[in-house]
């Protein structure tokens, strides 16, 4: 409810650094606009935003979280778009980096559900960006709702994991698989995409000049035998800077905007389809910010 009275304020702070740093207002169809503000741009932003420290760490993307257990997280309880009716579930989101890579450690408690033939029958979890600093969190809208009363703000960043492969396997266009006979964002390997979208009815894998997938990502799970109760471990990094128009880019000393979405197999017998996921958009978007040092 809070963050219905934030969000306006923000706007006017974003959409006022987009047309002082480009001589653009036109934030809907810009694709240029950088992804990170500088850390000032969300300081007229009354409290209550979600936020994020970034620290410098050593990390490797293995499937074990016990390399983030000095760094601090965010607990938050995502819940389902206002047209479903799905349980929420509660996450833990932490962000590291170092010179080359960004690192994303997103925990989910929930059971084991793992199928290799059917994504849909796994847990599949996603993290997404604003590229466009206007770019509302619903994925660039400004709403949720039905596709006829959105409107886009701008253009996100979407990793996008079906779970494919299996526990402990590398996964992403940085393995090296390559996008097979479809857009350069897909992982033809093990299904962990790199997407962008405008709003819900857009979601593309990144395609046309400079588009490239180099995410990186390796799973686990506390207990992982069938339906065993414990917490999902989604560990990954991409590198800060990719070139691609259709990502966030990340710097050192700057603040990105983030959000978070998880689909749970077990929301019906032929598990999840697309709007049956919870999200942290509803809370507005995390600001994760690269600290030095
Ligand atoms: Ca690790
Ligand atoms: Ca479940
Ligand atoms: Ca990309
Ligand atoms: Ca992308």
């Amino acid at each position: 409810m809070q963050a219905k009275f934030l969000r306006p304020l923000y706007l006017v702070a974003v959409l006022a650094l987009v047309a002082t740093a480009c001589g653009d207002d036109d934030a809907v169809t810009s694709t240029t606009t950088a992804a990170t503000t500088t850390a000032g741009a969300t300081t007229t932003e009354a409290g209550g935003a979600l936020r994020i420290e970034a620290p410098s760490a050593t990390i490797t993307v293995d499937g074990d979280a016990s390399d983030w257990a000095a760094i601090t997280g965010l607990d938050l309880t995502l819940e389902a778009i206002s047209t479903e009716t799905i349980a929420p579930k509660d996450v833990n989101v932490r962000v590291a980096h170092d010179a080359e890579f960004l690192y994303v450690l997103f925990t989910v408690d929930d059971d084991f559900n793992w199928n290799g033939e059917d994504p849909h029958l796994s847990a599949a979890p996603s993290v997404m960006w604003a590229v466009d600093v206007a770019a509302g969190p619903h994925m660039g809208s400004d709403s949720e709702g039905e596709e006829e009363s959105y409107t886009s703000l701008g253009m996100v960043d979407i990793w996008h994991w079906e779970l494919e492969c299996g526990l402990g396997e590398e996964q992403g266009g940085a393995t090296g698989a390559g996008p097979g006979d479809k857009d350069p964002g897909n992982d033809s390997g093990c299904n962990f995409d790199d997407e962008w979208s405008t709003d819900p009815a857009t979601r593309e894998d990144d395609n046309g000049p400079g588009a490239e997938n180099s995410l990186l990502g390796v799973f686990g799970h506390s207990n992982p035998v069938t339906d065993g109760e414990g917490t999902w471990v989604f560990e990954m990094r991409r590198p800060l800077q990719t070139g691609d128009a259709q990502d966030g880019q990340f710097a050192v000393g700057a603040t990105s905007l983030m959000a978070l979405a998880y689909w749970d197999a077990d929301n019906s017998a032929a598990g999840w389809d697309d709007p049956e996921h919870v999200q942290s958009a509803g809370l507005g978007w995390i600001e994760v910010t690269l600290a030095e040092g």
